[in-house]
């Protein structure tokens, strides 16, 4: 089983070093790094942790985060895709939790914060709340059955991922995904996380992304 790790950066130049050390590589057959347009030194940082001949640095053609990992799922070549924040929020070292679940047959895992033995040191109340009442009125009309729905600390099997046609392109891909998964079939599983506090600023607007979230929850329905 071939492994990608995906990590979208934008001004990550403080953290992406850190995360890519912390990446099991003895695991990891692949990591791609997708840039958004950094003004910093993400690409310095990055490259300087990536192994020649095996990860690549790529810089994003269209905008939006869900643009970026659309793109890099096609560039990539695994047979499990692992999804990472390049902020250091999310820990490389949960990595293996996530590959166990697929190992054992699911086709879609997700980290949790939310689940038994998860934590976040590093929601804000608004976050938390939003994050609630989208999660719960996700499980209600979607009948997925979820505790963090839009952490995204992912794997998906590639196989998995060809039944889904995603096309979101800002950060309500988080959502689309785990609905298209959940209509498709796939054997859903999540692993409970630590979030840590984030190494850089958040590059999500609360109020704007709760609001197309909600709109793919809609359309979905
Ligand atoms: N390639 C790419 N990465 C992005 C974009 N926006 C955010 N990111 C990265 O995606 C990850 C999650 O974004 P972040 O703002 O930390 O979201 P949060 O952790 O939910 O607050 C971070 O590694 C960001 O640097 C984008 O437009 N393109
Ligand atoms: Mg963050």
């Amino acid at each position: 089983m071939k492994v990608s790790v995906i990590i979208p950066t934008r001004n990550e130049a403080r953290a992406i070093g850190r995360v890519l050390e912390k990446i099991p590589k003895e695991i990891v057959n692949e990591i791609l790094v997708i840039d958004g347009y950094s003004t910093d030194d993400t690409a310095l940082e990055a490259k300087a942790k990536l192994r020649r001949g095996k990860d690549k640095f790529i810089l994003q053609k269209k905008k939006g985060f869900g643009n970026a990992i659309i793109q890099a799922f096609k560039e990539s070549s695994g047979d499990v895709i692992v999804i990472l924040n390049g902020d250091g929020s999310q820990n490389p070292k949960d990595i293996p939790s996530l590959l166990a679940k697929i190992n054992q047959g699911y086709d879609y895992v997700i980290a949790s914060r939310y689940a038994k033995g998860g934590r976040s040191d590093d929601d804000t109340i608004v976050r938390f709340i939003g994050n609630r009442a989208l999660t719960w009125l996700t499980n209600l009309i979607h009948r997925t059955n979820v505790t963090d729905s839009l952490y995204f600390f992912t794997a998906i099997t590639r196989k998995g991922l060809k039944k889904l046609h995603l096309k979101s392109a800002g950060f309500e891909f988080c959502i689309e995904i785990l609905i298209k998964a959940h209509k498709a079939g796939l054997k859903f599983a999540e692993v409970p996380v630590v979030e840590r506090a984030s190494l850089s600023k958040t590059k999500v607007n609360a109020f704007w992304v709760g609001l197309r979230i909600l709109r793919v929850i809609l359309r979905e329905y």
